[in-house]
Formats: C-alpha cells, structure tokens, sequence
C-alpha cells in the first residue's frame, strides 16, 4: 500500500498534487504538511513537523509508513533573496533532511528544481538538458547543489530520487507566492478584483511557462515510470509553454477589452528574470518518460480565468 507525504501542500503546486494524489492513491493514503493557511475546505489528512527539524520528519514518515514523498517545501526565488540564510537551511537543508531519511527508510522522493538552476551563462534559447549551470541567486544555487545531491544519493546509496526543473507555473487555487513567474498568477487577481495591474517584469520578459495542471500531470508521470526510464538522477528539463507579460495581456484582452496593464519593472525580480532561460529543449523528459505537455496560453488564461472567478466569487 502506498502512503504519500507531501510537504508544502499548501502553496501553489501542493494545493493541485493533493487532490491529484488523493483522487489516484485514495484520500486516506496522502498526508498533507505546509505551514500556509489551511483552506477551510480541505479534506484529508494532515500532519505536523518542519522540514528543517529531521526528527520531526522521521516521526511524520515512521508513524504513517511513508513510500514516497513530494517533497514541494520552500522558498521561491524573490522570498529567497529577501533572506538568504533562511532561503539555504528551508530549500537545502529541507531537501538534505529528506534525503538522509529516504536512505534509512527507503522511500521514494520527487522534489522540484525550476529553470532557476539555469544562470546568465546559460543557452537562453532551447535550454539544453546538459548545459551551463551557473546561477547568480541563493534560490538557484539550493537548486543545483539539490540536484546534485539527488543525483549523489541515487548514485551512493540508491535513494530513488526524482526531479524537474520546473518553468514559471500559473495556476489559481493557492494565492501567488514570492517568486518571479509569479506575475501571471498575479495578473489574474488584478484583472478580476481592479481590472487593471501594474506588472513587475518588463512587458518583454519572456519566460518558460506552465499551467499547473500540466505540471501535476508531468510530476505523476515521472514518479511513477519505471526506474529503468529515468536516465537523468540530477533533474528533468520540462517545457510547455513560453511567453512575455505582453503576450499574456494580448491573451486576456481578447476576452476583457477593457482590461489594463502597465509596468513598473522591479530590479530584483527583473534581473533574476533575465537571468533565466525563454524556452527549454525537454527532449530528454519526452522520450524517457512520454512526457508530453497540452495547455497552451489561450487554454491557459481562459481556465485561469473561470478557476479564479469561481474562487473569488466573481
Ligand atoms: C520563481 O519564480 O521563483 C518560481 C520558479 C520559476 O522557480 N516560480
């Protein structure tokens, strides 16, 4: 019988993988750990610890036989540099914590790297999967070191960990955190609540991007493909779509003509930004596990549109 343990099951990926999970594994079987605000709503089981304490962890994964962790804990790109120390010991040392758990107890992990890995000296067009991976954040560095140490612990200790490198995802259920990418979650709470929004980014800067329930999909599919299919131990690239603030506003127009938006680019987040690649050559991810991503940008906003206005009440 599995039994899965997701951390940060509150954020924006864990409030999608938790029903997928659920709905596949059956809902006694998934044990749900974040620190957010529990939606009222929520239905399932849920447990306490901190990714960063391993004894607490080793209680949560012996108490209820874990097999396989998600391991989604942490703090995004923007937050990160807010406070590198903590950005470290939560986003490395989380991930070390688990590590060193799977290696006693002998479960599986899926733990997120994002295009974040990726630096200035990068390929920026069609990122290959074996590439320059010289980051200028703390965020990006956690998520080479990471990768690296997923791929070490395969290697040394057969932990089967798995990853991808996650683009900018946008989806509606969880509020937007402090990331980059984060705009065109943001944008969407603009558009419904003001009509309007002021953009971070430069109306140019063009991303890697994904709708989460192609994300959720993916992130399955890689768990769950035989150990002999999965030729990359450090982390996946994964692509799906790829565009620019302006681009995505051409999109919401078509539905809301009157909808506005201006920019007033952050240097921070403007420079992590370039500092990413625009688009990534998932070649390896499609032929090793069928990876195959299906929302494009108008299927995207129109799904964003109707998910948000049902959340919100609108
Ligand atoms: C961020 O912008 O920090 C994240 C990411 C791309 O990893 N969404």
């Amino acid at each position: 019988m599995r039994k899965i343990l997701v951390t940060g099951a509150f954020g924006l990926v864990g409030s999608d993988l938790v029903p997928a999970l659920q709905e596949k594994f059956g809902k006694e079987n998934v044990f749900a750990l974040g620190n957010k605000t529990i939606p009222a709503d929520f239905d399932g089981n849920l447990v306490k610890g901190d990714v960063t304490d391993i004894s607490s962890m080793e209680t949560i994964i012996k108490d209820n036989g874990i097999t396989d962790v998600y391991h989604l804990a942490g703090i995004l790109s923007v937050g990160s540099e807010k406070d590198p120390d903590l950005a470290w010991k939560v986003n490395f040392g989380g991930l070390k914590n688990i590590l060193d758990l799977a290696k006693t107890y002998k479960f599986k992990v899926f733990w997120p790297s994002s295009i974040a890995a990726f630096g200035p000296t990068t390929p920026k067009v069609d990122t290959p999967q074996h590439t320059s991976l010289e980051p200028t954040t703390i965020y990006g560095v956690a998520k080479v070191a990471g990768e690296l140490m997923c791929q070490y612990y395969w290697k040394r200790y057969g932990v089967d960990a798995r990853s991808l490198r996650y683009p900018g995802l946008t989806g509606y259920k969880a509020p937007p955190g402090d990331g980059t990418t984060e705009y065109s979650v943001h944008i969407f709470y603009g558009l419904l609540n003001e009509g309007k929004y002021s953009c971070f980014l430069k109306k140019d800067a063009r991303l890697p991007m994904m709708y989460i329930d192609d994300a959720i999909k993916g992130t399955i599919d890689l768990m769950e493909a035989p150990p002999e299919n999965i030729s990359v131990r450090t982390s996946y690239n994964f692509g799906a779509i790829n565009f620019t603030p302006e681009e995505l506003v051409a999109e919401i127009k078509k539905l809301y003509p009157n909808f506005t938006c201006t920019y007033d680019p952050d240097p921070v987040k403007q420079a992590i930004a370039e500092s990413w690649p625009q688009s990534i050559d998932d070649s390896a991810a499609k032929s090793d596990w069928g990876w195959k991503p299906e929302i494009d940008l108008t299927k995207m906003t129109e799904v964003m549109i109707e998910g948000l206005k049902e959340k919100l009440g609108k």
